[in-house]
């Protein structure tokens, strides 16, 4: 099943990959397992983008269609939020990235797991962030990256951070495709992942698992 979504994934037959993850969800597959299928699937496409077989239209199209698949897997993954709220959570994608599939599946998750989340969206000024921090007093600040030039901008939100006085306050988190654990210790993160949900677990373990 994972490889024949891959498979309808890199021809865009967009009908086909939505009527793939609806007949897996009605049989009882996991959103989230479908979710995780659907990026390996888009990991496919960024391979052949790498290699020339793929251009920018490719990609373009893979994530309309990837798009589409949160919409209808977003309902289901946000249902069971609990009312107390477990914590303050900063979320962008930094200046010179674009790129939010990732991010927006990991505000979804942790709004459904009861933190609140403001989302400053995508190639947002690592200025910006320290402004948003002041304002909404976060205990965890996330940053999401696809694309390695990405890396300096993290690095200087961290360093505007420490300079503002509000590193030791804050969690600061990192995730997305491109980022590995020397990215973490490059930027002064305390946490990475290519993985939302180990996000959401971090959070949770840090927040005293409320
Ligand atoms: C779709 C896509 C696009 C779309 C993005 C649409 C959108 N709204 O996001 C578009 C077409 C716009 C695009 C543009 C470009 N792209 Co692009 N794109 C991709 C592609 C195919 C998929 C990315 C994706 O969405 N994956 C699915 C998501 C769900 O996975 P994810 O982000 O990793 O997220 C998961 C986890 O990492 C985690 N997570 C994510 N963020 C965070 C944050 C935290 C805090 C935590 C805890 C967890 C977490 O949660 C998610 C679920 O588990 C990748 C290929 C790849 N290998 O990833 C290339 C890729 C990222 N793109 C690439 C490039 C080069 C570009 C362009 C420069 C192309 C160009 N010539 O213009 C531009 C960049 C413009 C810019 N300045 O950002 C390169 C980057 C190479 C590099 N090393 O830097 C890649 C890797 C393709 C490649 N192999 O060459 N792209």
């Amino acid at each position: 099943m994972p490889q024949r979504l891959t498979d309808l994934f890199v021809v865009f037959n967009r009908d086909a990959v939505l009527e793939n993850i609806t007949a897996r969800l009605q049989a009882g597959e996991e959103p989230l397992h479908l979710l995780d299928d659907c990026r390996h699937a888009m990991t496919a496409v960024g391979e052949r983008f790498q290699t020339g077989e793929f251009f920018l239209a490719e990609l373009i199209l893979s994530a309309e269609i990837f798009k589409e698949v949160s919409n209808l897997l977003e309902t289901r993954l946000s249902r069971q939020g609990p009312a107390e709220s477990k914590g303050r959570v900063l979320m962008a994608t930094l200046r010179g990235d674009i790129h939010d599939l990732g991010k927006n599946i990991l505000v979804t998750l942790l709004r459904s797991q009861g933190f609140e989340v403001q989302d400053l969206g995508v190639d947002v000024p690592p200025a910006h962030v320290i402004d948003k921090a002041r304002e909404f007093q976060p205990h965890f600040v996330g940053f999401s990256a696809l694309i390695t030039t990405a890396f300096p901008s993290m690095k200087e939100a961290v360093a505007l951070l420490q300079e503002a006085g509000w590193r030791d306050r804050v969690k600061v988190m990192i995730g997305g495709g491109v980022t590995t654990p020397a990215v973490r210790d490059y930027v002064s993160a305390d946490f990475q992942t290519t993985d939302a949900m180990e996000g959401v677990s971090y959070c949770l373990n840090m927040s005293g698992g409320k």
